[in-house]
């Protein structure tokens, strides 16, 4: 198994759920200015959307998404007990979280690290706040 990651990045996630859980894996990093990795591939041919993270399983499938990849690394190891049983309510708690920061959180972090307008400072910095006090309402 591998875990194709960049510094700084939410590869992060599923690198700490490896850890956590206990699994044998290698790491590739990925410079994602220039899409290729540090063998030397090119990473748009590794992953279809050339985003990390990016897990490469022993059978030669990938998977992407963060809250995808560690939902399946936690499922495949749950003596972890990272992730409640599928099914449960505990585990629609889990996944309104995960939705909620890959799908608010997350992206509205992004144009900070692309560059951007004042304007669009302004407008994200207003999402941020609602943003945030749903975090420390939780
Ligand atoms: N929806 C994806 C987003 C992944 C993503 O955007 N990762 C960033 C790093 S945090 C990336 O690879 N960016 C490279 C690019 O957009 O070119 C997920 O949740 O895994």
């Amino acid at each position: 198994m591998k875990l194709y990651y960049t510094l700084g990045a939410c590869s992060l996630a599923a690198h700490i759920v490896l850890l956590e859980a206990g699994y044998a894996f290698d790491l590739e990093k990925v410079d994602l200015k220039v899409k290729r990795t540090e063998s030397g591939k090119d990473f748009n041919k590794i992953s279809e959307k050339s985003t990390v993270p990016l897990l490469l399983l022993n059978n030669n499938q990938t998977v992407s998404e963060v809250s995808v990849i560690i939902q399946y690394l936690a499922d495949q190891k749950p003596e972890s007990g990272l992730a409640p049983e599928l099914g449960s309510f505990e585990r629609v708690r889990l996944n309104e979280w995960l939705n909620f920061i890959a799908a608010e959180v997350h992206k509205s972090f992004y144009p900070f690290f692309a560059g951007m307008v004042s304007t669009q400072k302004t407008v994200i910095l207003r999402s941020w706040a609602a943003i945030f006090h749903i975090l420390r309402a939780s």
